[in-house]
């Protein structure tokens, strides 16, 4: 396709008028002699680069050196990691393992990161994956905070805790309340809960009960996990949960400003179908599209927590849980018919409303969470459903509708009053006015968008910069690597009164699904670890740290204890004893405070790789089962003489 070039446009003409300046004996641009505006024309010719190519390029390139204006932080999907990309250079800065071991960083290769995702097996099985969709981060007052982001686990309900002064992950929970889960991870606007909600209904605790029996035992449920902003963690013992009727529960989103206080969360599946296509039933994916509409589950959450406090719970499965029937009681739950099958639910950043997309509808769906409050305080229900949860009238609890094509998903925000959502069908960004409900402009993306993520978007106030649409399928967008394709992120301009597509990015860990964007300067990671001797994991001095000079080997009831230290270029002991069956402890240290100069120590036959970055310590246990002789070595080029940085677990036959 050749590039549309007009010679009298105004990129041209600077560029023209740039090269006539470094012609004409200004500043040479580059070594070649050339001028600059010169060899720009000619490389775009040479590239066959249009001028948007071109401004694209320069509204993403990033000179060396320079740091990106944004964080974006995205799912690593069946990766069960978390993605860190700089943006608008779209370079990725760092993977984060949450649920799955990551080798760089040693997470689940032998130091406190084992213990981390081991509190993520259920049920006795060993989890090392997840599919990971959602991570929502920290906000006080309904702004991100730049302190936390908490990420979900689809496949295997779970919620993680990953601290951004370390950028770590500290703690995951989960609760064998539910089976499955997708409307998570939310915050409320002080980050005083994190919401996960429940997916595929099954009976509550982990019990069986027939599929027959699917109106009656299975249920779903909305689960409160308290978060202590002191301690950075997670306390499940001050965490509750809501039993829902046995809908499929999708995403959620938290009110904002004068909606705080509401969780509104969508529902699929409102027939209660449940498959057995070898039994005479309809598959669930036509089982579950009958009824013209779904509902919108509307939560006092305030509400809620006062009855939890109350004490009005059944504990199930060790959570505190608010039953269905007590939650109509106390007139804490109801539902607003919403459009077919519907996904996205997001609140507008005045917390006026919340946007809803139905998947199998042509219309975003505006609610009005004023008037929904409202009919709740005044018990004004047009029905119940076959629980006895009570319905409020559609056309009392809306705005309105935008006409906006086939498939909306989900919804983002900029700074002007328009709203941008990804229409999986028609495979395109619609930007609307949430003031008229009409339709600006659509750009197109590449291919079937799922999510879509703003800069600062789900905050009290979105930048309005730029957007990144998640795209499900790349098609023919990369060089081809066989039949597994990348996912593909496309950075989008939404700064100017035309949206302008600027860069595709192959994402070829899992599919991404969700991701949030940060302004960069709310983050203050931490640059070593101070005092020397931090254990990430506890967040204090370890006991076990070990000082330089006082390094030394202590044969124990419970094994050999390694008191080491890790300094460029050696660690020391670099020599260790042990018998076979022996269990080794070693407590190892980085007594470094130089930024950057990190240490790995691994070693043989093990499978003990850990990340010794400045001032850490890790504690690391294991069983030498065979005699031999095992080297270990810092696996991080540290210095010159890294190579040397090595030692020898000598084991004794027995
Ligand atoms: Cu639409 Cu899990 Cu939020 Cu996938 S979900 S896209
Ligand atoms: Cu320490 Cu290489």
């Amino acid at each position: 396709m050749q590039a549309h070039r007009s010679l009298g446009s105004p990129l041209t003409v600077a560029l023209l008028s740039l090269a006539t300046l470094t012609a004409c004996g200004g500043r040479q641009a580059n070594g070649s002699g050339g001028g600059a505006g010169a060899d720009v024309l000619a490389l775009m010719q040479a590239r066959n680069l249009s001028e948007s190519d071109v401004t694209a390029a320069l509204k993403t390139y990033t000179p060396t050196g320079k740091h990106d204006e944004y964080y974006t932080f995205a799912s690593g999907g069946h990766g069960g990691n978390l993605i860190v990309i700089g943006v608008p250079s779209m370079r990725i800065l760092k993977y984060i393992g949450v649920f799955t071991p990551e080798p760089w960083q040693g997470f689940g290769y032998g130091d406190g990161g084992d213990d981390v995702i081991k509190q993520g097996f259920r049920g006795g099985q060993e989890i090392t994956w997840a599919d990971m969709h959602h991570p929502a981060l920290s906000e006080t007052g309904g702004e991100y905070d730049g302190k936390w982001i908490f990420v979900n686990d689809k496949c295997n309900p779970r919620v993680a805790v990953v601290d951004l002064s370390d950028f770590v992950t500290k703690q995951i929970v989960s609760s064998e309340l539910i089976a499955s889960e997708h409307g998570a991870t939310f915050v409320t606007p002080d980050t005083d809960y994190v919401i996960e909600t429940s997916q595929y209904p099954a009976p509550l605790g982990g019990v069986y009960a027939p599929v027959e029996q699917f109106n009656e035992r299975y249920r779903g449920a909305m689960i409160f996990w308290r978060f202590d902003k002191v301690k950075g963690r997670i306390v499940p013992e001050q965490s509750f949960a809501i039993e829902l009727p046995p809908y499929m529960q999708d995403l959620a989103d938290c009110g904002k400003k004068g909606s705080d206080g509401w969780v509104f969360c969508n529902s699929i599946n409102t027939e209660r179908a449940y498959g057995g296509i070898l039994e005479g039933n309809p598959p669930l994916e036509s089982g579950s599209t009958q009824n013209d509409t779904d509902y919108l589950h509307c939560i006092n959450w305030r509400k809620a927590e006062a009855v939890a406090k109350a004490g009005k719970t059944t504990t199930i499965a060790g959570m505190r849980t608010i039953s269905l029937q007590t939650a109509i009681d106390e007139n804490l739950l109801a539902f607003v018919p919403e459009p077919k099958s519907p996904h996205g639910v997001d609140v507008t950043p005045d917390g006026t409303g919340v946007v809803v997309g139905g998947k199998l509808d042509t219309h975003t769906t505006l609610f009005n969470i004023a008037k929904i409050a409202a009919q709740i305080e005044a018990k004004q229900y047009v029905g119940k459903d076959p629980y006895g949860v009570p319905i409020l009238d559609f056309k009392s609890s809306i705005f309105g509708q935008c006409e906006i094509g086939l498939g909306p998903l989900h919804t983002v925000f900029d700074d002007k009053g328009f709203a941008y959502t990804s229409v999986f069908i028609e495979t395109v960004v619609a930007k609307w006015s949430l003031k008229d409900l009409k339709v600006i402009e659509k750009i197109d993306t590449h291919f079937n968008i799922g999510h879509l993520v703003a800069a600062e978007g789900d905050t009290v106030s979105p930048d309005g910069r730029f957007l990144i649409a998640m795209n499900k399928w790349s098609l023919d967008r990369f060089a081809p690597v066989g039949p597994l394709l990348p996912q593909n992120f496309q950075l989008i301009d939404i700064s100017g009164p035309k949206m302008q597509l600027l860069y595709d990015m192959p994402l070829p860990l899992g599919e991404p699904h969700n991701a949030q964007m940060i302004k960069a300067g709310k983050l203050k990671p931490i640059e070593v670890y101070k005092p020397i001797g931090m254990n990430p994991y506890t967040n204090e001095v370890d006991p076990s740290a070990t000082v330089a000079g006082k390094e030394r080997i202590e044969r124990k009831d419970d094994g050999v204890h390694v008191y080491m230290t890790a300094v460029r270029s050696h660690f020391s002991p670099d020599i260790v004893r042990v018998k076979e069956g022996d269990t080794v402890h070693l407590h190892v240290t980085n007594v470094e405070q130089a930024k950057d100069a990190t240490h790995g120590l691994a070693i043989g036959g093990q499978n003990i790789n850990v990340s010794l970055e400045p001032g850490k310590h890790c504690n690391v246990t294991f069983v030498v089962k065979k005699a031999g002789v095992f080297p270990f070595y810092c696996t991080e080029f540290c210095s010159a003489l890294h190579l040397e940085m090595a030692g020898y677990l000598l084991v004794e036959p027995k």
